[in-house]
């Protein structure tokens, strides 16, 4: 048994996500088949899977499909069919337009409709009978993130022989604003059905501590939530902890170190114009990232001539997302129509100051451009972690590069180093870009040293070792139980 093998003690483990992680691409011959899809999620677990295996259910990406379990590389998928009106409900609708705002400080309004809501409900269950029906007797179920809140009670009433893990990979809200949800005590619950509760950072995990103590009376001990023994079963405890998820920094560092990575960097400043100072920003496009605040600071700056547009060029990578719900339409038209009058204004023939990029790239490719930045500006309004922060450091072996950083994004609890910034700030914004274009090369070393030692020591293996190792003792307590 590998060191990864250990941490499950040899159980299965299946994961439940609302998409699978992979993507249906067409090929030369006309022929369909699947890779791995980019996203958050994926680059943090993708490790884990290739060494450990695992069984996948989660959504294929396409409406009223119904597609065959398959396998790919050390996964086997199991696919759940969704229909439109489930996307549009559940997945659209409660997720992306209650949860997702919600969760995220407010920045958009949340919307509150019982019919998302009792979709939402609805196919959760379809989520936790599918698992109930594939999971190995005492295997490990880890559930992702919060279009799923309701699978792990569903699923514990189905199977209670599976030690079930859930993690949430956006912040959990404040008291204040979780009390809005007309549904809190049910998402409460649903969580509370899993042995062990990640969160990013330590705050969201004392909100939902605080959550659970309001809304079920169950008391926390430290980190352990004491459920008292009811009509649904005996006495149990959760571990309610924060676990921030990381990268594996060192296959990004391996990237970067190839010669052709190198050149590819070159040719990325060349085809820029060999500029004084390439800044960049790569986001999904989505209100929480800040790309307003980003582009309003960066436009000032401009204005005022404190930065020069003949020296400097900014790279905004754009990826795609949430297409059909209207606050990501809108802000799509918003952003598209910023840059449009950012280049017009500052721009000359043939030389625009913003390079903006709306698709999605190979890993190779990010690493090159983040090999090619000399400044990284990550500036959500809220973030659970962001891994980009994490991925810009893990590239820059050569110790250069400055990384201007959110304090409302969960990496900033590690990221000391970075330039710490309050993005509604945006004269602060401001002044931290300009000292960012000028920061001393002493001083860009002297940080980004420390930064990349904050990433070596807490990299993806270093998360998957603290949180299933924590789910593998739950398991094993459970055993006793039975046992004793
Ligand atoms: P996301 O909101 O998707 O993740 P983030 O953590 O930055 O945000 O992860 C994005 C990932 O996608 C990175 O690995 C990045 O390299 C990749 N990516 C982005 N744009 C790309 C593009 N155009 N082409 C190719 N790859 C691209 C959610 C939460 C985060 C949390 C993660 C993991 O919102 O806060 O850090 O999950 O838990």
């Amino acid at each position: 048994m590998n060191a990864m093998q250990d941490m499950t003690g040899g159980r299965e483990l299946v994961m439940v996500s609302n998409r699978l992680p992979v993507d249906r691409v067409t090929n030369d011959d006309g022929s369909t088949s699947w890779r791995a899809s980019p996203g958050g999620l994926v680059t943090a677990v993708q490790p884990i899977v290739e060494q450990l295996g695992c069984v996948w259910v989660g959504w294929a990406g396409s409406a009223d499909e119904a597609v065959e379990p398959f396998e790919l590389g050390a996964m086997r998928l199991v696919p759940i069919e969704l229909s439109a009106e489930d996307i549009a409900l559940y997945y659209e609708g409660f997720s992306n337009g209650t949860l997702w705002p919600l969760y995220h400080d407010v920045i958009a309004q949340p919307e509150y409709h019982r019919e998302w809501w009792d979709r939402y409900r609805r196919v959760n269950q379809r989520f936790a009978e599918q698992v109930a029906a594939t999971a190995s007797e005492q295997a490990i179920v880890w559930v992702h993130d919060y279009q799923l809140q309701l699978v792990p009670a569903m699923l514990r009433e189905l199977r209670p022989d599976l030690t079930i893990a859930f993690f949430l990979h956006i912040p959990f809200p404040p008291g204040r604003l979780f009390a809005q949800l007309p549904w809190r005590r049910q998402v409460v619950r649903g969580l509370l059905g899993a042995d062990v509760i990640g969160f990013q950072q330590t705050t969201d995990a004392v909100a939902f501590r605080m959550a659970v103590e309001r809304f079920t009376r169950a008391p926390a001990l430290g980190n352990t939530i004491v459920l008292p023994a009811s009509a649904d079963g005996p006495s149990r405890t959760v571990l309610a902890q924060e676990f921030p998820i990381s990268i594996d920094a060192e296959s990004f560092a391996e990237i970067a170190r190839r010669p052709e990575t190198r050149e590819r960097a070159k040719e990325i400043r060349a085809d820029l114009g060999d500029p004084r100072i390439v800044m960049l920003g790569v986001d999904r496009l989505d209100y929480t990232k800040g790309i307003r605040h980003r582009l309003k600071a960066f436009n000032e700056l401009l204005e005022d001539g404190e930065l020069d547009p003949t020296d400097i060029v900014f790279v905004q990578v754009a990826s795609p997302s949430r297409e059909r719900v209207d606050a990501y339409r809108q802000l799509r038209d918003e952003v598209e129509g910023t840059v449009g009058r950012i280049n017009g204004a500052h721009g000359t023939i043939g030389r625009a100051p913003l390079n903006y990029l709306h698709r999605g790239f190979t890993r190779d490719e990010m690493v090159a451009l983040y090999l090619a930045a000399d400044v990284l500006l990550v500036t959500p309004l809220r973030d659970g972690m962001n891994l980009v922060a994490k991925e810009y450091v893990a590239c820059r072996d050569d110790e250069r590069g400055v990384l201007v950083l959110s304090e409302f994004a969960g990496a900033a609890d590690e990221l000391r180093d970075a330039l710490l910034v309050n993005p509604h700030d945006i004269e602060g914004l401001k002044a931290a870009i300009v000292r960012a274009a000028h920061m001393p090369r002493e001083e860009q070393r002297r940080r980004m040293h420390a930064l990349r030692r904050a990433v070596a020591d807490n990299d993806v293996a270093h998360w998957a070792a603290g949180y299933l190792g924590a789910v593998r003792a739950a398991a094993e307590s459970g055993e006793i139980g039975v046992g004793g």
